[in-house]
């Protein structure tokens, strides 16, 4: 009798993650996701991160095909250019107070955007200049009453 015995090895990927950065700085992580299985699709979870100068925020690939990157005409002055690379995870050092922009390039049209506040809304007049494409109009809506908040 042969007894067969299949051998599975589990890799287990450790990620050194020793961030040097000061103790009350903090690390926000934002899924790019298809949907949310609450009838949203194509979106950043959460769309709206509250952070502060000093942060992070680490924009994670849970689907394939998003990516994350500024959108120029909603960019604290003076801040960082931030493009990620499609499937890849990105990281926004937030280096300004105000409010960060975030665009998935390839489903912009269809919405997916989100943001990022830190401290003092510094370029809030943005807010009301810029002019999202498409259907992003709506969600860019529903992405200003979370800035608000
Ligand atoms: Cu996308």
């Amino acid at each position: 009798m042969i007894l067969r015995t299949s051998l599975v090895a589990a890799v287990a990927l450790m990620t050194a993650g020793s961030f040097a950065g000061s103790a009350s700085s903090e690390e926000h992580v934002v899924k790019m996701m298809n949907a949310n299985g609450k009838g949203k699709f194509m979106l950043f979870e959460p769309e709206v991160v509250h952070a502060k100068v000093g942060d992070t925020v680490k924009f994670v690939p849970t689907n394939k095909g998003h990516n994350a990157e500024m959108i120029p005409d909603l960019w604290p002055e003076g801040a960082a250019e931030f493009k990620g690379d499609l499937n890849q995870e990105a990281v926004l050092t937030i280096d300004k107070p105000g409010i960060y922009g975030i665009k998935c390039l390839p489903h912009y049209p269809m919405g997916m955007i989100g943001a990022v506040v830190a401290g003092d809304q510094t370029n809030k007049a943005q807010l009301e200049s810029y002019k999202p494409a498409g259907s992003a109009t709506k969600r860019f809506e529903e992405l200003k009453a979370k800035i608000a908040q």
